[in-house]
Parts: C-alpha cells; sequence; structure tokens
C-alpha cells in the first residue's frame, strides 16, 4: 500500500522541490491546518458539546452569530498569534483587523478568515467549513493597518478551506495546483487524499437559491431559464440542481465532480454588490478554482482582478466549470 503522506510532509517537500513555501508560509499553513482540526472536534460534538444555537449577538455584517462562530474564530486568533509568521489578521467576525500583539514576535503576513462559513447550517447538522486567505503584509512602511489587506485576490499567496462533512477535507493552494487532505482521526494528522484537482470545463449541474429568482439581472435569468429549458432548450441538454446553502460544500463538490455556483447580485439589496464577501469568500475560493482548471468571476470580471476598497465589501460570485462561467460572463457583458 503506497505510504501516507502527511499535510506537513509534503508542505517540506514543497517547499524543498521548488521553494514555493517559504518556512514561514508553511508554519503559518500548519498552523491554520491545526485550527480547523480543533474546530473539526468541535464542530463534530454537535449537540453534545453544548455549543449549538445563537450566541444571541451580531457580526459585523450584522447577522446573527452562533456559539461556533464566536468559538471558531477564537480558535484561529490564539492558534496563530504567538507564531511569528504574522502581522495582523481579519475574519468576517470581528469588525476591524486583529493586531498580533507586541509581546508576539511581527511576521510578514497577513491572514483573513471566515471561521464558519454556512453556520446557518450548523443547528441542522449539515456541512460547513473554514475559509482562509494568505496576503504579503506589504514592506514599505512599519506596522499593519486595515489599508494593507487591501490587495486584489490576485496577490493571494496561499488560499484554503477545511470542510467539516461526513469526512473533514483540507483543500488548499500555493499557486501551484490544488491539493486535498483528508483528516485520520486516529492518527489526528491531515493525509494527502488528491492533487492536482481538475474542474471539468463543462457541466450539467448548477448551483443558485433559485428562491430569489424574481430578484435576479436579465443575464442571469436567461442562464437559469436555458438550463431549466433541458435538452430540448437551447442547450441542448438536460441540468441537475444543487444548492446547499454553504459555499464550502458547493465549492468542494464542483472541485470534485465540476459545476457552477452562482450568487449573483440581486434586487432586494441593490446598494450591495451582491451577498458573498470579497476578501475572505470569493477571493480564497476563486484561487482555488482558477489553480483547478475553473474561472471565477463577479459576472463582468475576474474577481481575482478586483481592487478591494473595504474589508467586508461583497461581491457578486459565478465560479466553477470554465465554459459556463464564461458563458454566464458573457451575457452580462454581451462580449
Ligand atoms: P442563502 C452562508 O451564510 C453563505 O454565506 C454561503 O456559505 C452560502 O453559499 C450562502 O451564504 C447561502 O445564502 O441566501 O442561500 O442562505
Amino acid at each position: 500500500m503506497a505510504q501516507k503522506v502527511s499535510l506537513t510532509r509534503y508542505l517540506v517537500e514543497q517547499q524543498r522541490v521548488d521553494g514555493s513555501i517559504p518556512a514561514q508560509l508553511r508554519l503559518l499553513l500548519e498552523v491554520v491546518a491545526r485550527a480547523c482540526k480543533s474546530i473539526s472536534m468541535a464542530v463534530n460534538k454537535g449537540a453534545l458539546g453544548g455549543v449549538l444555537g445563537s450566541a444571541e449577538s451580531e457580526n459585523v455584517q450584522g447577522e446573527v452569530q452562533k456559539k461556533l462562530d464566536i468559538i471558531s474564530n477564537e480558535v484561529l486568533i490564539e492558534a496563530n498569534e504567538w507564531g511569528g509568521h504574522l502581522a495582523a489578521m481579519a475574519s468576517e467576525e470581528m469588525d476591524s483587523i486583529h493586531l498580533v500583539p507586541s509581546r508576539y514576535p511581527q511576521g510578514e503576513y497577513l491572514l483573513l478568515f471566515d471561521p464558519l462559513d454556512g453556520s446557518s447550517n450548523i443547528d441542522v447538522n449539515v456541512s460547513i467549513g473554514t475559509i482562509f486567505s494568505v496576503l504579503k503584509k506589504p514592506d514599505d512602511h512599519p506596522g499593519v493597518q486595515e489599508a494593507d489587506f487591501l490587495q486584489a485576490g490576485a496577490k493571494q499567496v496561499a488560499a484554503g478551506y477545511c470542510v467539516y462533512g461526513p469526512s473533514t477535507t483540507l483543500v488548499l493552494t500555493v499557486g501551484d495546483g490544488v491539493a486535498m487532505f483528508t483528516l485520520d482521526r486516529e492518527q489526528g494528522s491531515f493525509v494527502l487524499t488528491q492533487e492536482n484537482v481538475q474542474i471539468p470545463a463543462d457541466t450539467k449541474e448548477f448551483a443558485i437559491n433559485m428562491s430569489n429568482m424574481r430578484h435576479w439581472d436579465a443575464p442571469v435569468k436567461r442562464y437559469v431559464d436555458e438550463c431549466l429549458a433541458g435538452k430540448e432548450g437551447p442547450r441542448g441538454k438536460d441540468f441537475n440542481m444543487r444548492w446547499i446553502a454553504s459555499m464550502v460544500a458547493d465549492v468542494h463538490r464542483i472541485l470534485t465532480r465540476g459545476g457552477i455556483f452562482m450568487y449573483p447580485w440581486d434586487k432586494r439589496e441593490p446598494e450591495k454588490a451582491g451577498k458573498l464577501r470579497l476578501m475572505y469568500e470569493a477571493n480564497p475560493m476563486a484561487w482555488l478554482v482558477e489553480q483547478a482548471g475553473g474561472a471565477a468571476t463577479n459576472g463582468r470580471q475576474r474577481i481575482l482582478d478586483l481592487q478591494p476598497t473595504k474589508l467586508h465589501e461583497r461581491v457578486a460570485v459565478f465560479l466553477g466549470s470554465k465554459n459556463e462561467v464564461e458563458r454566464v460572463t458573457e451575457y452580462h457583458t454581451g462580449a
């Protein structure tokens, strides 16, 4: 039987082979993986852990926080503060950035995360996950401010997520393809279970919250109507639909078997570009998808090219199988 390759060995060998993972970044990724393992243990306790339900508080998005949202955020903060690899962190659950306390050595990386994405699914035992993105701190000035985080997604040096489902799986890219690691609970370590992940360019599966159809813009309605028209329609094939309402779970399915995920702008809150957040949801997922041969746009532009103006800004998201994302993007741009 082939020898199991742990996350640590994979990162060491990647670092040794092409130097794409400097020592500090390798440490960062191992610390984040350990934090995800702790979050997985808390999530998997379910009702037995006394951590389900609402925390009776709201986050910066004005969303009610679940107890596990706050626990997951704290796990990631505490795990990453002391290692000397980070200068600061940003989280969906925190209004402003969190500086590494001066009592610890300051590192050269910035870590952004959604500590527990899809948390509305926690209480109904449906897959949820942690999403993370890593940027380099600009070195042209001392200290760190929020503006240092406002870098386009193309500047990421690492991105990934950990999906807490039937298995706990860490999915990671450092710009050299996408690898998947499954948590071996007996050993307590992440083991390489797939590398060089590839998304099929075509698909018969789309993911969107259909209850919002009456609020969509015409290009989205056209695309979905054509999928629904099936074999007899302009697409000449039948489509299937999936919507888990947990971005990590929907993206993991797409990385595993293809598909297109859409969370478009809609008329419900026209002042917002979309529901999902650019910095710690769309950017990391867009890079993973592109590294796996897929595409990711906001309907008009490549997500990774977008220049952020606010830490918690939102964006419309179309990502997955390249030919489908290009089609729905062309419907928007008329190209
Ligand atoms: P809706 C979860 O709250 C989330 O941010 C994503 O994980 C998910 O794709 C989306 O929102 C679900 O939104 O409006 O369908 O509940």
